[in-house]
């Protein structure tokens, strides 16, 4: 399904661009940016049991903090696609009386260019004595779609929500999910990425039939006419110490386009071994331990713009040798011996050497010429 899903995006994003070029249509049509938005794709990631991949879920108490437990998939709460899974919030893991509110966040970040319009939808529902539907404790529970915009540096600039208990959420469980769809909302400018999904806040436990339930995201986005429009993302890259490793980005669009790329999320400019930071392709070169990490291009023209997805430069042969520390009096002497088996155990001289500091330390750079070594230091009178 997710196979299936993921080329139906690119097929869109190619057909928006052919529009925008050959027609001149002032915007494209809107497309579902979502990745397992119907949240039927699920692994073990940071709760306890299965949840969407692909999705955040966040999870903390007011009192106890990080939380594990908050949520998961379950196939009794899926909608729409047959066989698939949706997401089962527990309210009931929070605490009213010892005031250890239960707070659920499940949400998935994706590029977004600035002056893109969004509109999210997707079903929920909840039971009838869930939490959220009272507002007796302070701070009050609420249960939301959310679309947050955040810049370049991961900071939210924007928070749009919307209120489901106020839209009329059914509360007959699994059976009754319906859909919601929240008004379309515009990328504000500095905008990096579009965050979008569901969040119940501020719950705690009732007595049964006290969960919510959420299920089939779709997330359409609208590009702002003329936006950039990634065709081929940067790539991962694996580099001997001291070899060269390029990343690559080519758009659709790429008339009057200017590129930054970073490392680290750091903006990056030509000079020692980086080359090419302002341009379609960036040049590590002399890779060292200091290069490896994520690589990303902003590519911006006068209409917005878009970051590409993460590329990993890693190193190959790193060099691991044991360290042999030796801890006495300055000045006295000590032979280290090896064996290459403990029964029986033959010793044989690696080194003497003689303290001037303590501890000192000693590196058996030839150990791979044994299967296995083992030390001794012996004290020399
Ligand atoms: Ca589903």
């Amino acid at each position: 399904m997710e196979e299936i899903r993921s080329r139906s995006g690119r097929f869109h994003k190619v057909f928006a661009s052919v529009l925008l070029l050959g027609a001149g249509l002032s915007s494209a049509p809107a497309v579902d940016i979502l990745s397992n938005g119907n949240l039927d794709a699920v692994s073990v990631s940071t709760q306890v049991n299965p949840s969407p991949t692909g999705w955040v879920l966040e999870a903390t108490k007011s009192n106890s903090g990080e939380f594990t437990d908050g949520a998961n998939s379950e196939p009794w709460c899926n909608v729409r696609d047959t066989g698939g899974y949706g997401v089962f919030f527990k309210p009931f893991q929070g605490n009213v009386d010892s005031g250890d509110l239960l707070s659920v966040f499940l949400y998935q970040d994706n590029p977004a260019t600035v002056g893109s319009k969004f509109t999210l939808s997707g079903f929920a529902a909840a039971e009838s004595r869930y939490s959220g539907l009272e507002s007796t404790n302070d701070p009050a529970p609420q249960t939301l779609f959310m679309v947050l915009f955040l810049d370049a540096s991961g900071a939210v600039i924007s928070s749009n929500s919307l209120d489901l208990i106020a839209a009329g959420l059914p509360t007959g469980g699994p059976n009754s999910m319906a859909e919601f769809s929240m008004p379309e909302v515009v990328a504000p400018p500095n905008t990096a990425t579009v965050r979008a999904g569901v969040a119940m806040l501020n719950v705690y436990s009732t007595s049964g039939q006290q969960s919510f339930f959420a299920d089939a995201f779709t997330l359409d986005a609208t590009l702002s006419a003329g936006a950039p429009v990634i065709d081929v993302h940067p790539e991962d890259a694996t580099v001997a110490p001291g070899g060269s490793a390029t990343f690559t980005v080519r758009l659709s669009n790429p008339s009057g386009i200017r590129y930054q790329w970073q490392h680290a999320r750091t903006n990056l400019t030509d000079g020692g071994n980086i080359a090419g930071a302002t341009t379609s392709t960036l040049t590590v070169s002399n890779a060292s331990e200091a290069d490896i990490g994520k690589y990303r291009v902003l590519v911006t023209n006068d209409s917005g713009s878009i970051f590409s997805n993460e590329a990993n430069l890693a190193t190959v042969g790193i060099e691991f040798s044991p360290v042999i520390q030796l801890v006495g009096k300055i000045g006295d002497n000590y032979r280290i011996d090896y064996a290459t088996s403990v029964a029986p155990t033959t010793w044989i001289p690696l080194s003497t050497n003689k303290l001037v500091s303590s501890p000192q330390a000693l590196v058996d750079s030839h150990w791979r010429e044994s299967q296995a070594r083992f030390y001794r230091a012996v004290y020399l009178p």
